[in-house]
């Protein structure tokens, strides 16, 4: 569990122990039916957003529960300007997201919803529930996951689209040599094209496929054991499909591998370009050492006009190669190439263009180390970030995450691409104390 996790914990237990105190009906309670309610507060970011994911996971809902039920069926999110969808996806304690869930708050249960934030000054959604049973509502959606469609595409087993984004997941590779690079051979697992407002972030190649860096998804012998996809929840704030490899050897360094179980999982939101990607790694024997990576190019324009951000130790920095370099190629560079934090964006002002990628990888304890930094490799600048964890114990489950995002505008003020690393951090938003109301 990271330590952010534990943290934020920390703060609910000792929030919904102060508020087991207080009894009194706000005067703004949203509906008297819904008996119980908890702020969610999200900092201000310094640029007004839309559309930014939220996750709560099960755990944390349980600890605001306490000892009281909480009716799933009854959750709801109240924004500024009033109810906002909200979606509970289910995996009842098995780890995976169930077809035919129980209803009943599990720890890996999450519920999701996107928010809106301004420029200053925080945010505060309110999350209600009941202690009694209330049915849930359904919301509208333009978020969809199907059988893929497009001649094009056929390298991708099910398809995601909404307004913004168009991408395809895919399965196992079904070439005749798995160990021979290939278009069929790169991408088994993975996002084999994406789109967001029209341009084209990954596929067309071999290598271009994200996220680079997750397990099993190049040649070799393991990229013919991935399953299927299969859809795992559909609307109304995001829609999911999961791919599985119930076994594969993965290579730890010497002669040596290792026998892990992967999953995949693929989430679009609703209402704006953000993909989540999600691996699940469980060894199946105990593993002492494990060096896992991640890198993701940001190709430049050839005027020099594109600018690539990231942080170092927080301090956002850009970076904007000129022309001539651009032709000479930036392989070793600087500052093209060094240490900087796991996320990087880039603004392409002719195209009022901003994309980003941000990496939350999988350390757990103090002794597993992270790294990122960036490399110069032609006309692009690429993220490389990765981190190298000790003695993972058979069965228990690492867990990463990578964003890919977009935004329609122009962010050549830096405001936006500094705000990004804060906007996708697993703590964006913070609970506060439960209070009671409604008619209980
Ligand atoms: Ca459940």
């Amino acid at each position: 569990m990271p330590y952010t996790m534990i943290a934020s914990l920390l703060a609910l237990l000792i929030g919904s122990t102060v508020s087991a105190l207080g009894q009194t009906t706000e005067p703004g309670w949203w509906n008297a039916r819904w008996t119980r309610r908890a702020p969610l507060t999200l900092a201000p970011s310094g640029v007004a957003v839309e559309g930014i994911p939220v996750i709560i996971h099960g755990h944390l809902l349980q600890a605001l529960a306490g000892e009281e039920e909480l009716s799933v069926g009854s959750l709801r999110v109240i924004g500024p300007q009033g109810e906002v969808p909200c979606q509970f996806d289910e995996c009842d304690g098995t780890g995976r997201v169930v077809a035919a869930p129980n209803h009943r708050l599990d720890a890996d249960d999450e519920l999701t919803f996107q928010a809106d934030l301004p420029a200053r000054g925080e945010t505060t959604y309110w999350l209600y529930w009941s202690t009694r049973p209330l049915p849930p509502v359904s919301y509208p959606s333009d978020c969809r996951v199907h059988e893929p469609f497009g001649p094009t595409e056929t390298l991708s087993d099910l398809q995601f689209h909404n307004r913004q984004v168009f991408t395809g997941l895919r399965g196992p590779s079904r070439g005749p040599e798995p160990t021979q690079a290939s278009n069929d051979t790169h991408g088994a697992g993975t996002l084999t094209f994406l789109y967001m407002y029209h341009e084209r972030l990954a596929g067309g190649d071999w290598g271009r496929k994200f996220p680079r860096g997750a397990l099993f998804w190049q040649p070799g012998p393991e990229i013919k054991k991935w399953g299927f996809p299969r859809p795992i929840a559909q609307g109304p704030v995001r829609c999911g499909a999961s791919v599985t490899l119930d076994e594969g050897n993965l290579p730890i360094g010497g002669d040596q591998t290792a026998r892990v179980r992967v999953e995949h999982r693929v989430w679009l939101f609703d209402r704006s370009a953000v993909v989540l990607f999600e691996e699940f790694i469980t060894p199946l024997e105990p593993i002492a050492r494990l060096s896992l990576e991640f890198s993701c190019p940001f190709s430049l324009g050839p005027q020099g006009e594109d600018t690539v951000w990231s942080s170092v130790g927080g301090q956002a920095a850009s970076c904007r190669p000129a022309a001539e370099q651009l032709t000479r190629g930036l392989d070793g560079l600087r500052p093209f190439s060094g240490v900087n934090d796991a996320w990087m964006a880039r603004q392409q002002p002719a195209r009022r263009f901003l994309d980003a990628t941000v990496y939350v990888g999988a350390t757990r304890q103090a002794e597993d180390q992270q790294s990122a930094g960036s490399r110069g490799q032609g006309q692009s600048v690429v993220l490389v970030a990765g981190e190298t964890v000790t003695n993972i114990a058979a069965g228990e489950t690492l867990y990463r995450r990578f964003w890919r995002i977009a935004f329609s505008r122009d962010g050549a003020d830096g405001l936006l691409p500094a705000a990004i690393p804060q906007l996708f951090s697993p703590d964006l938003a913070t609970a506060g104390a439960v209070e009671k109301g409604g008619r209980s």
